[in-house]
């Protein structure tokens, strides 16, 4: 398999010299500006939770102001800082799991939403204890999105957790005081207790810290994922393209960034649509070439085959290649910079959400009610703005790759089914992967999640990373931005297993899989979840005790901390790539670092260097196995 590597950057490079060129600014631009970054706020000791403040306290125990104005410690601001990070990137995921459970709340037989997969609908009831026995599955689909709903916010009790969830885990949890209990309510907590005058005891802050994350992972997100395979499909393999190479020449070119399907299934299925590609064609273009961008574009990847087009660090290039018609957003990772930018070339940068209004953005509200003819709508002004395409400023990189995506759990266990031909229940069915972590053929799983962060090369140590693994033997999987940095390199292509190790290899062959499995988008983070709860529970082993690692080498968002937060608090040890910012709280970074393992068998590990971080991570899979006896 040919290193690609080398022709990425070059394209990569290739952009950002025309944005200087065009006199545009991208990123890399203004993190240049920012020069030296605040140290206070690198070590997390900048408070502004009141009128008193800010307080800013050295990072430095022994040296300089020790207290807050309030007198709250170094550690105390730390914890409240970083639970604050859990609490927002807890409420993104899970709001956007709320807009799916409204969505199928409206699904009818004979309106625009739909019930796509009627067997996970059959699977996600039982486990909240909804009969379907008999029953329409539009009445069971209401009851469900109620039962859902009510997740939120119910008042007491706990949260209604997975079965993929060890029962070992869950008693670690109870034990640890941090099992969620709603989702909402516990995010709000972490508001409250962080207030002025609240709590101030770091290490209860980060219990609530933990408890609102795992809200997260095995609640908001979980539930987001489970609720979008019913409605539009579970995902199995399908072919896509990669990078953006992908846009096209004579084509109208859309780009879908953001994150929620309910609008990105909407506007794929418009862009079907035979009148509007009369009228792509009537403006001379060959028809409409649909891409993503992304989470979302992970999501349309893996049900649709459509192309992906970059991760977030590419947003402001798709721009400046001049051949965007339409940037079409919803929620969460849209740079507020593509409002100026899109006004220096043609391109309409629409924005769709009231949670995501951007000035100076063309706004289209997208109405659920009426999905279809609102997609229409938004498509129609990009179809209409190809005839402005100034073709003197159009550089379309020439890098592509394709890849093989779509591999949700439901779809592993098929083809790990296939090849045992077992037919038997869910459970069962993971003994193949058992066995063959079991005999050593493979080493283990490593997870790589998360985003982009121009502190750091583009994709360089995700990719770095990923290869240095599968050719130990470790299978990976990915998602969210990683899952894109992967699907560039040629790592989602089943010819990658060639530089793969030879137990991964075999593997590879039989199961006719590529060594890298694209899991979908970060809200699917969930699927890793279950997919190692349900090998702990046929082990009869807790997650923890598994050979199992996660990594966001490139991680920048709130979201992801709230990810790394519950991917420990699950049991999977996490590597970061960027340091967090927790280095001025003693107690705090030692928790993390250190202590965190005493109570979750798992840790952070914070590793820059993307090739000792890779070492790391396979020694510990290998001491894992040791510990099993393996
Ligand atoms: Ni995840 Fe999706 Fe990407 Fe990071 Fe943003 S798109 S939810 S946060 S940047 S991986
Ligand atoms: Fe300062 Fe305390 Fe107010 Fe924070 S809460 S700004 S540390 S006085």
């Amino acid at each position: 398999m040919e290193d690609r590597r080398s022709e990425i950057v070059a394209a990569e490079e290739e952009l950002i010299e025309k944005a200087k060129k065009d006199g545009v600014e991208t990123v890399w631009d203004r993190k240049a500006k920012m020069k030296v970054q605040c140290g206070f706020g690198l070590a997390g000791v900048c408070c502004r939770n009141c009128a008193m403040g800010p307080c800013r306290v050295s990072p430095v125990p022994g040296k300089g102001v020790s207290r807050g104005i309030c007198g709250a410690t170094a550690d105390v601001i730390v914890a409240r800082n970083f639970a604050r990070m859990c609490a927002a990137g807890a409420a993104a995921h899970s709001d956007h799991g709320r807009s799916i459970c409204l969505y199928l709340e409206n699904a009818s037989r004979d309106g625009q939403i739909n019930i796509r997969d009627e067997k996970k609908l059959a699977a996600v009831a039982k486990r909240f204890g909804i009969e379907t026995e008999g029953r329409d599955i539009y009445d069971v689909a209401h009851d469900l999105a109620a039962a859902t709903l009510n997740e939120y916010g119910k008042p007491h009790g706990n949260l209604t957790l997975p079965t993929a969830l060890p029962k070992k885990r869950r008693e670690v949890w109870d034990r640890l005081g941090v099992t969620p209990r709603a989702i909402d309510k516990d995010i709000v907590s972490i508001m409250h207790s962080t207030h002025i005058g609240c709590s101030g005891d770091a290490e209860n802050i980060l219990k609530m810290s933990m408890r609102a994350s795992l809200g997260d992972g095995w609640g908001g997100s979980y539930i987001a994922t489970e609720l979008s395979d019913i409605l539009f499909t579970t995902p199995s393999e399908v072919e896509t393209t990669a990078n953006l190479g992908v846009l096209e020449e004579n084509s109208v070119n859309v780009i879908l960034h953001g994150h929620e399907p309910v609008l990105s299934e909407a506007v794929v299925a418009a862009a079907e649509d035979p009148e509007l590609i009369a009228l792509a064609k009537a403006q001379g273009a060959d028809g409409i070439n649909l891409c993503g961008m992304c989470c979302t574009g992970n999501e349309i990847a893996l049900r649709h085959g459509i192309k992906m087009a970059g991760n977030f660090l590419q947003q402001e290039l798709a721009v400046v290649t001049g051949a965007v018609e339409a940037l079409i957003v919803d929620v969460q990772c849209i740079m507020p910079s593509l409002a100026k930018l899109s006004q220096s070339y043609h391109t309409k940068f629409i924005t769709t959400s009231p949670k995501a209004k951007i000035t100076d953005s063309l706004y289209i509200e997208f109405d659920e009610d009426n999905a279809y003819e609102c997609a229409k709508q938004i498509l129609k002004e990009a179809i209409l703005n190809y005839k402005n395409r100034d073709r003197e400023k159009v550089l379309i990189p020439h890098e592509k790759c394709d890849a093989v995506v779509g591999f949700s759990t439901e779809a592993i266990v098929d083809t790990l089914d296939k090849v045992v031909n077992s037919n038997i229940d869910q459970l069962q069915t993971v003994k193949p992967l058992a066995d063959v972590i079991l005999s050593g053929v493979i080493r283990g799983a490593a997870a790589f999640v998360g985003c982009n962060n121009p502190k750091v090369e583009h994709d360089g140590p995700i990719v770095k990373m990923i290869k240095y693994l599968i050719a130990h033997d470790v299978i990976v999987v990915v998602t969210g931005c990683a899952a894109h940095a992967a699907a560039k390199a040629g790592l989602l292509l089943k010819e990658a297993k060639e530089i793969a190790g030879p137990g991964l290899k075999k593997v590879c062959d039989l199961l006719d899989i590529p060594p890298v499995l694209h899991q979908g988008s970060c809200v699917d983070i969930s699927r890793n979840l279950q997919l190692v709860g349900e090998l702990a529970n046929y082990l009869k082993l807790d997650i923890s005790d598994l050979p199992v690692v996660g990594a966001a080498p490139e991680w920048m968002s709130e979201k992801a901390v709230a990810i790394g937060m519950y991917v420990v608090g699950s049991g999977i040890d996490a590597w970061l790539g960027v340091v967090p910012p927790v280095t001025g709280g003693p107690f705090v970074a030692d928790y993390l670092l250190n202590k965190m393992e005493d109570d979750y068998g798992s840790k952070f590990f914070v590793e820059p260097d993307p090739d000792k971080a890779a070492e790391q991570m396979l020694q510990r899979i290998e001491s894992k196995r040791k510990k099993l006896n393996i």
